[in-house]
């Protein structure tokens, strides 16, 4: 769990009083506090980034790890291949928690993959933006509006829940993209999935989008939002669709995906523990541990900078941090590293200055008066080796450092 404190020793109060609206300090317009669900796709989106393919014992291991962890959905494609669809069922007859979803394209021949893996979950999709109803189905809009409604029927004949994804929603005319959204919603669809698919929206265009589609479709429809990194704005752009009404925002595990990916489970699962304060259920200590496996199993390193997953996302280099941190931790940490499963890690080396050196030299169990510190701190810096030592801060060494005095 997350550390939490209590309003007066609490160091981040006034980042959540306007995170929450305020900017004043005095509010009570809070963000969501609605339940936001989580859908995970490393097993469909995340196997369309570049280099990666997943073996059926892995896909296995990982669906049981996200349910562990608890997502409310995962999605994996058993149309893809003979070995994506025994996945498929294998990861269905396992009767894990979360909902198992098998993506389709909008095309009765996957909907019966779907049944034969004995789905109780689809998630179909298909175009509406003209440029790839042209260049991929080579269809015009009258006849993707009547393809959908078929596949639709098809779906609910079957007595299937369904999710329906109006592929690259961004770029789709409005007025058609809310007539099909509508007339999907009237049929029954359980989903409706509001893709960036090419990563173009900015955060106010993706809450205009979701508020325009969430007015024409019927209220017992969910949304879900499913935003691409393109331009880096994946992340803010599912949790602008959030704020205009959607409930469940797609990730994957470390956020790979078809080109740039889309925003990693890591953020949004402590974005929504932390700052929307609407998930309590979450395994957050896992998320080190699923950001290795994938790393293991995709052969792609983790980038070091990645948030909460990553290794420097709770280290500390510059000597006034490293000072102030061997203090008080929170003051340069928002969460305890522990409680997602990474480690506070500090580096001694140019950047160390005085304080930084007269941590080191007690922590070395060596003298700290004022000169030696000050001659190591030069010396660190002349060496121009840049970090010299970098060392794990755990409980055993942070019981030590609080009983040290420099100054
Ligand atoms: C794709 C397109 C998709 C679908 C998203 C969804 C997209 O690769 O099939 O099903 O919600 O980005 O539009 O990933
Ligand atoms: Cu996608």
């Amino acid at each position: 769990m997350l550390t939490c404190y209590s309003m007066h020793d609490d160091p981040n109060y006034y980042a959540m009083l306007y995170n929450n609206g305020s900017g004043n300090g005095n509010s009570s317009n809070t963000i969501a506090t609605r339940r936001v669900s989580i859908l995970d796709s490393t097993l469909r989106e995340g196997e369309q980034h570049p280099g990666v393919s997943f073996t059926v014992k892995q896909r296995i291991q990982i669906a049981w790890m996200l349910d562990y962890f608890g997502v409310d959905q995962i999605e994996i494609s058993p149309v893809i291949s003979k070995d994506h669809e025994q996945a498929t069922k294998m990861i269905i007859k396992a009767g894990l928690k979360a909902d198992i979803l098998a993506h389709c394209r909008a095309i009765k021949q996957d909907i019966d993959v779907a049944l034969a893996c004995d789905a109780e979950w689809v998630a179909t999709y298909m175009s509406v933006s003209d440029v790839q109803l042209r260049s991929k189905l080579k269809i015009g809009r009258e006849e993707a509006f009547s393809r959908a409604m078929q596949v639709v029927d098809y779906i609910k004949a079957h007595g299937l829940k369904a999710r329906f994804t109006l592929e690259d929603a961004s770029r789709a005319e409005p007025e058609f993209l809310k007539s099909i959204a509508k007339a999907i919603s009237n049929a029954g669809i359980e989903r409706i999935s509001i893709p960036d698919t090419v990563g173009i929206m900015l955060p106010r265009g993706m809450y205009n989008l979701v508020s325009m589609v969430k007015d024409s479709i019927d209220s017992r429809t969910k949304i879900d939002v499913h935003c691409h990194n393109d331009l880096g704005l994946a992340l803010a752009n599912a949790l602008a669709g959030v704020d205009a009404g959607a409930d469940q925002i797609h990730v994957t595990i470390d956020g790979i995906g078809e080109r740039n990916g889309i925003p990693a489970l890591a953020e949004v699962a402590v974005i929504l523990t932390m700052l929307y304060k609407c998930r309590n259920d979450l395994r957050l200590d896992m998320l080190k541990d699923l950001s290795r496996l994938i790393e293991q199993y995709t052969g792609i390193k983790t980038p070091e900078s990645k948030p909460i997953v990553g290794d420097s996302a709770f280290k500390h280099k510059a000597g006034t941090h490293l000072a102030a941190v061997l203090r008080d931790p929170r003051a340069y940490e928002i969460i305890d590293p522990r409680s997602v499963g990474n480690r506070r890690r500090i580096v001694f080396g140019e950047l160390a200055g005085k304080n930084g050196a007269a941590f080191l030299l007690s922590i070395l169990g060596l003298d700290t008066d004022f000169s030696r510190a000050e001659r190591l701190a030069k010396g660190l810096k002349e060496l121009r080796l840049g970090d010299v030592l970098e060392m794990y801060l755990d409980e055993s060494m942070e019981e030590r450092i609080k009983n040290l005095s420099v100054t």
